[in-house]
């Protein structure tokens, strides 16, 4: 059985665990708190997906493989609420809310921005002036300031940052 098809098998069967309420929790609430709901463990449930905190610093390129090593990959970010869920998550693990990587990146074809895990580019949250990067493979981090809650910013793909990975909870492949 091809790997591919295996793991969505596997996230069926979670997903369809989470439908049936067998390990329905509380997810995260208003106050921010974090729940690790229907998600494995030291992973956080949205409601939607799970996601992980991995303070470790690494290139682009590993911290992906070192989410695709956990049967996901590094975070796709697709409405306001899931930015938020995310900015959560890094002020719990990270108060100094330093660069982490995101699954965003144009490595394939200059300006061509997609994500890791294949999911549409139907949200963006660049900061002012950004992406800026226009001279080849960039990569997408968040980064905070004072005055805005945070965004997106483009940098060289060999930066070690920290990051986040998120496990997709949906079926892939129509399953
Ligand atoms: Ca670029
Ligand atoms: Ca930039």
């Amino acid at each position: 059985i091809p790997a591919m098809f295996l793991r969505s098998v596997l996230l069926c069967g979670l997903h369809a665990l989470a439908v049936a309420g067998l390990l329905t929790e509380p997810s995260a609430d208003s106050k921010g708190k974090l729940e690790r709901g229907s998600c494995p463990l030291f992973w956080y449930d949205s409601g939607t997906d799970c996601y992980k905190y991995v303070a470790s610093q690494m290139t682009w390129a590993k911290a992906e493989l070192n989410c695709q090593s956990l049967g996901a990959n590094l975070v796709s970010i697709h409405d306001a609420g899931e930015m938020n869920f995310i900015t959560t998550l890094i002020e719990n693990f990270d108060p100094n809310k330093g660069f982490h990587w995101i699954g965003f990146s144009d490595v394939h074809e200059e300006g061509s921005w997609m994500w890791s895990d294949g999911s549409p580019r139907d949200f963006a949250f660049w900061l002012p002036g950004e992406p800026n990067n226009w001279d080849g493979p960039s990569c997408a981090h968040l980064k905070f300031w004072e005055v805005m809650k945070g965004g997106w910013n483009d940098d060289v793909c060999r930066s070690a940052y920290s990051s986040v990975c998120k496990l997709r909870k949906t079926c892939a492949y129509g399953l």
